[in-house]
């Protein structure tokens, strides 16, 4: 079954492939649940990443990701980013990154073939004329949306628990059709992102893993590559390249 030529490639990205560039990664909180770390304060999810606390607290919201957009103009990418963008640049099959962060910092670093299944820091969403534009400022302070010009109305584009990841489809047609899938710098905690791997071997890829340490889905890779991804991406990437 592993014999295929590798071709197609998919490759999963996590909060821990941007934590070289100084960007935070998520925390699961004394409670069990998860959180976002600031690295001053520990946000549960309940409070700044579900429609339900956009509702109760829209200030706080927005506050939260005011401030991550913000810190994007503070980080750079890092040589893991530049690597897989020089992967994509050369890799002659397909190849689609799709990512769980919402930083720009895949982009920045060159990449191209990149799916946001979580949404973008850099993208906001019109509640009264559903349109999604390119965003870089606060939205705290209520702007008119560029579009229909109603003010107070953006959210941030950003896929809250509860809601539907972006291109689903498109996602599980490039794991179906991949020989090889990768995942760098996640946990595996959160669905359905953390299921991946296992569509992907049960549609007969490769499976490897780059992280810190093994994630929750381990049992499910057929490699696990402990380490920094600032050192251990590069280096697979050479490898892949190698075999093109
Ligand atoms: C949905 C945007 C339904 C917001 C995010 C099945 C079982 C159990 C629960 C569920 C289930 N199915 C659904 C759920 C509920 C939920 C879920 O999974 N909950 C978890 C907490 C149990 N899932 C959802 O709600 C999803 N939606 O299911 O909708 C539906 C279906 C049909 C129709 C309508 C609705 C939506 C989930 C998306 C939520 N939004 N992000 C924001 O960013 O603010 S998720 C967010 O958290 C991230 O995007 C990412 O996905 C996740 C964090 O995980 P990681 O990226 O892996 O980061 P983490 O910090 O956890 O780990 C970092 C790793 O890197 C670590 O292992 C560390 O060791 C390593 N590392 C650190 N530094 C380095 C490193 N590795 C290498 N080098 C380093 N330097």
């Amino acid at each position: 079954m592993h014999g295929r030529e590798t071709s197609n490639i998919v490759i999963l990205t996590g909060a821990g492939i941007s934590q070289e560039s100084g960007l935070h990664t998520f925390r699961t909180m004394a409670n069990g649940s998860m959180g976002w770390d600031t690295g001053l304060t520990v946000h549960p999810i309940e409070d700044v990443a579900t429609p339900e606390a956009f509702r109760r607290d829209p200030a706080l919201v927005q506050a939260f990701y005011d401030a991550r957009r913000a810190r994007l103009k503070e980080v750079e990418p890092n040589a893991a980013h530049r690597a897989l963008a020089s992967l994509d640049a050369a890799w002659p099959g397909e190849l689609l990154i799709v990512t769980q962060n919402v930083d720009d910092l895949h982009e920045r670093a060159g990449a191209r073939r990149v799916l946001h299944m979580h949404g973008e820091l850099k993208s906001a969403w019109c509640l009264a004329c559903d349109t999604r534009m390119t965003w870089s400022d606060d939205l705290g302070d209520h702007p008119p949306c560029p579009a229909c010009g109603v003010a107070g109305r953006l959210r941030p584009d950003i896929v809250w628990f509860g809601e539907m990841p972006y291109e689903m489809e498109r996602i599980d047609r490039a794991i179906m059709a991949a020989d090889l899938f990768v995942s760098i710098g996640t946990s595996g905690a959160v669905y359905p992102a953390a299921g991946f791997v296992q569509s992907a071997h049960h549609f007969g890829a490769r499976t490897l893993e780059m992280n810190l340490e093994p994630s929750l889905g381990s049992v499910w890779f057929d490699e696990t590559r402990t380490g920094p991804a600032g050192k251990l991406v590069p280096e697979w990437v050479e490898q892949v390249m190698a075999t093109a």
